[in-house]
């Protein structure tokens, strides 16, 4: 996107005073390591300046972020609707992980297992935390085998499970033994492993690929056959994606992991090519499939209508298909025809107005383009949990420092199966694409080299900052989740949950552009917000300093 200088220049400077702003409320050294953490952005080509993040939020403030065990259970497994997942753990953790991200899911048939529905867990007690919990996880299993006769078994460990030392691996190694036909296989992601959720996707993504792809040669029908790792139905995204897949004639073979069966993840490598649309979250998987069973990766986003038609025109040249590539571009000329209209009218109406996102680890920089295609600008925007690599690009990867923290997390090491290895395509090939059709392999580009110098770049953004940026900002949307969404809204502006769509969606492909379009039109357009008066504007607010400042 061309940038004016000068706009560049007087955003760099608010940024700036923003940021001394926000720093100025903290202790020295609070403050010192933040400054780290917020950026002005520049862009001078692929280069953007580094920013520290994936590190300990500072204890004292209420951070965004979840824990190992949601992002393994909650987000890598949890969309999966015929593994059987049972929480090893007091009764909260399976509870507040079960159905609240709306991921949605369609059972093939109405006596298809789906278990999406039922919240398990072995709700340990006193007892289990003193004694040990594994007797009462085998008798969890026994139980949920005699209900349910699942063909895989997940269990999933939370942070007592870790302390008093329970061994789920040896449980599921058991267990696995007296019913073989069963896949059974323990998670490592008690929710203290690593510094956010982020921690819980690299265990997921690990187990995973050792325990569950490349147990099944089952292939589905169809020439051009591909995964799509890191979308995960939330609002159904995934039926609208699978729609124009099918439109165009592809066959998606697995989703990792929206509205996905196990068998399919059990033969996911058997296709051609991999596409990584949530990058934080799925990375690991993309390249050890990579490296094991040749399989090439690229990032592809289908969040707008742009982005989804780039997308699929970059699957059809890969497949190098004259017919595919035909199809797919009759099918995008169609959709767009439809988001168009749309597009328009809502783009008379939000034309210039301003959004900021923060979310997770990679929808802060998805949504940016929905905004873009009608007419609004991204003031400012952070992740949650991402790496510097969501934000700088995947370059900085051999620069990235690894702390205790990482070192927590297993990096397992890969090698080509001897079987099973095939590379999709010759080197050659692979160059030609990139050079032809700009497809980058094994590239992500980041964040802050898709936005624009001066805007404001927070990782891991609390409350404090975000009253900051409200009041210096105004701007006419944030987006974020459930925890901010209330105190945004009682200061005049509307927020957007972009976790859970509040209660709508599909975001995502064609159709899901026109349903953002509509709903950011109403939001930005309705009134309802600028009489809103908070409690603290209409009285007086309370301060407090510590005890020993009197
Ligand atoms: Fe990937 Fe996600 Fe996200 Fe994520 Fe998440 Fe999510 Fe998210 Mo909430 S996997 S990183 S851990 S795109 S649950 S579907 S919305 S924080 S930006």
């Amino acid at each position: 996107m061309p940038t004016n200088n000068n706009t560049a220049v007087d955003e760099a400077t608010l940024a700036n005073e923003v940021k001394e702003l926000i720093l100025r409320k903290y202790p020295a050294k609070v403050a010192r390591k933040r400054a780290k953490q917020i950026m002005v952005n520049k862009v001078e080509g692929d280069q953007v300046p580094e920013i520290m993040a994936n590190t300990r939020t500072i204890p004292g403030i209420l951070t965004m972020r979840g824990c190992a065990y949601a992002g393994c259970k909650g987000v890598v497994l949890g969309p999966t609707r015929d593994i059987l997942q049972i929480t090893h753990g007091p009764i909260g953790c399976g509870f507040y992980s079960w159905g609240t991200r709306r991921n949605q899911t369609m059972p093939k048939t109405p006596e298809s297992a789906n278990f999406m529905t039922y919240a398990m867990s072995t709700d340990m007690q006193e007892e289990e935390i003193i004694f040990g919990g594994e007797k009462k996880l085998k008798k969890a299993i026994e139980e949920a085998i005699d209900l349910f006769h699942p063909k895989a078994i997940g269990i999933f460990s939370t942070c007592p499970v870790g302390l008093i030392g329970d061994d789920v691996h040896a449980v599921a190694r058991e267990m696995e033994e007296k019913y073989p036909e069963i896949n059974i296989f323990g998670f490592s992601c008690e929710g203290y492993k690593g510094v956010s959720q982020s921690a819980g996707h690299h265990v997921a993504n690990n187990k995973v690929f050792t325990d569950v792809v490349g147990q099944s040669e089952m292939q589905k029908e169809g020439k051009y056959r591909f995964n799509i790792l890191g979308e995960y139905n939330i609002g159904g995204d995934a039926f609208e994606i699978e729609r124009i897949i099918d439109l165009c004639g592809m066959t998606l073979h697995s989703t990792f992991s929206g509205n996905s069966e196990y068998d399919e993840f059990a033969s996911a490598h058997t296709v051609d090519l991999n596409v990584v649309m949530c990058h934080r979250s799925i990375n690991y998987l993309a390249e050890m499939m990579e490296k094991k069973y040749g399989i090439p990766w690229f990032k592809i986003s289908f969040i707008g209508a742009e982005a989804t038609a780039k997308s699929l025109r970059k699957i059809a040249a890969y497949f190098g298909a004259p017919d595919l590539m035909e199809r797919v571009e009759k099918v995008i000329a169609e959709e767009i025809y439809h988001v168009e209209a749309v597009r328009q009218e809502v783009r008379a109406r939000c034309e210039g107005k301003t959004a900021m996102l923060f979310v997770g680890g990679s929808r802060a920089h998805h949504y940016q383009e929905l905004f873009t295609e009608i007419g609004m600008k991204t003031l400012s925007a952070g992740y949650e949990f991402a790496h510097r690599d969501d934000y700088e690009g995947r370059k900085v990867i051999p620069n990235i420092v690894v702390d205790a923290d990482t070192r927590n997390i297993e990096e397992l090491t890969v090698e080509a199966d001897p079987a099973r290895y095939r590379p999709r395509k010759t080197e050659e090939e692979l160059a030609q694409l990139t050079k032809r059709e700009g497809i980058g392999f094994n590239e992500y580009l980041g964040m802050m080299v898709e936005m624009k110098a001066g805007d404001l770049i927070i990782d891991d953004l609390n409350h404090h900052e975000a009253e900051v940026l409200m009041e210096k900002y105004k701007p006419d949307i944030f987006c974020a989740g459930v925890k901010e969404k209330y105190v945004i809204q009682k200061g005049g502006i509307p927020l957007k949950q972009l976790h859970s769509y509040d209660y709508s969606g599909p975001y995502a492909g064609f159709h899901g552009a026109v349903n953002f379009y509509r709903e950011i039109d109403r939001m930005v357009n309705s009134n309802v917000f600028r009489f809103i008066k908070a409690p603290w504007q209409k009285n007086p607010e309370l301060t407090g300093s510590y005890a020993y400042n009197r």
